[in-house]
């Protein structure tokens, strides 16, 4: 947790950034607003003020949501992008070996494609949520490479032109730096990246290919693994393209304050960086401080991208806390997201705006 003076100061900052907002924004003010009648006029969204930074500002959505039309009103508006929370996973699209099924991303794409909303991919090649026939039993290195890069090959072809950057390996690293045991590595050992990025780039010349994980915000032990990996497949003239950072943070743990630093060294490799997953939990119940200090820390991320010439945009994971992964992940947190569960805007989001409409 910060101090005490931070959280004055950011309380100071979010009364005046309220203020500012509301201005901003052009709700109008005065004796009518005072008499309840707040009447908005047509406010710049969150896309919209990203778009003046050259960056986009982005949601994850998942496909059963899309039902629930409050939820896919604010959605389609405030956001210029869009990554499916599970609909482009290997369990959702090749659920029998040779059999894809690409229904669940089609829809969030045409989706977005309604909305005029770019898609990034997510994910292709991942230890988690892969289908019974892939984990259920042995392969040899053989075997495992040709159904690997018919995965990768396959999705990437359908979704060219469709998809602007891909998860192409997501969390393929330990707290610690060493590489996870995923069945891919234990099959194919570390080349497996290399040769992901390889086949991806082969499918689709022109999609951005992005390594993708979470606790790298800050320098340290799995983020330096990132930079050194990075550093050695651009030399070998690797198609990597970025790094995604998710920045799932929680405020019992502590900001990741070398965030700026971080993005900027991985871009002086030549890279891309992007925060693809932000969400900023907290344990329950929330209260006025801790909704303080998570906008604060929200402003905080935004800022950091906007600060770093190659940090091209900010995805949260989902929007709303009534889709927010958290509850359901860590018993007793939650609250994470800029949108409370009714939908209602919290101080993260006009903190969010505080940055975009400041820096
Ligand atoms: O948001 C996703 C949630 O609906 C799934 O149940 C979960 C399963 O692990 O995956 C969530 O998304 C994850 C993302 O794909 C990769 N980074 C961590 C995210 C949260 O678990």
């Amino acid at each position: 947790m910060r101090t005490t003076r931070s959280t004055i100061r950011t309380r100071l900052r979010l009364a005046g950034a309220f203020a500012t907002v509301l201005m901003a924004a052009g709700v109008v003010t005065g004796p009518a607003a005072q008499a309840g009648e707040e009447r908005h006029v047509k406010q710049p969204t969150l896309a919209e003020l990203a778009q003046r930074h050259g960056r986009y500002f982005g949601s994850a959505t998942d496909n059963p949501e899309l039902t629930d039309r409050p939820y896919t009103e604010i959605l389609g508006r405030e956001f210029d992008q869009i990554t499916p929370g599970n609909g482009m996973k290997w369990y959702a699209t090749e659920p029998e070996q040779g059999v894809f099924d690409f229904s669940k991303g089609d829809e969030i794409v045409n989706f977005a494609r309604a909305h005029h909303q770019k898609v990034r991919g997510h994910t292709l090649v991942w230890h988690s949520q892969l289908p019974d026939w892939l984990t259920g039993r042995e392969w040899t290195a053989s075997e495992l490479r040709a159904v690997l890069k018919k995965h990768i090959q396959t999705e990437v072809r359908h979704y060219r032109g469709k998809v602007f950057a891909w998860d192409v390996v997501n969390e393929a690293f330990n707290e610690d730096g060493t590489y996870r045991e995923t069945i891919f590595y234990r099959t194919l050992g570390p080349g497996y990246i290399a040769d992901s990025l390889r086949w991806a780039h082969e499918a689709d010349p022109r999609v951005k290919l992005y390594l993708n994980d979470y606790n790298i915000e800050a320098v340290g032990p799995k983020s330096d693994a990132y930079h050194r990996l990075a550093k050695e497949l651009r030399a070998q003239g690797v198609p990597l393209h970025g790094i995604g950072m998710q920045a799932h943070l929680a405020l019992q743990y502590g900001y990741p304050d070398t965030l700026e630093d971080n993005l900027r060294r991985f871009s002086r490799l030549g890279l891309d960086t992007a925060l693809t997953e932000v969400d900023i939990r907290m344990e329950l119940p929330a209260d006025e401080a801790k909704l303080a200090t998570q906008a604060e820390w929200y402003r905080d991320v935004t800022e950091a991208c906007l600060a770093v010439r190659r940090c091209v945009g900010v995805t949260i994971w989902d929007y709303t806390d009534k889709y927010s992964w958290i509850p359901a992940f860590f018993e007793g947190e939650g609250a994470a997201l800029p949108w409370d569960e009714e939908l209602r805007r919290k101080p993260a989001y006009y903190a969010i705006r505080e940055a975009l409409i400041r820096r």
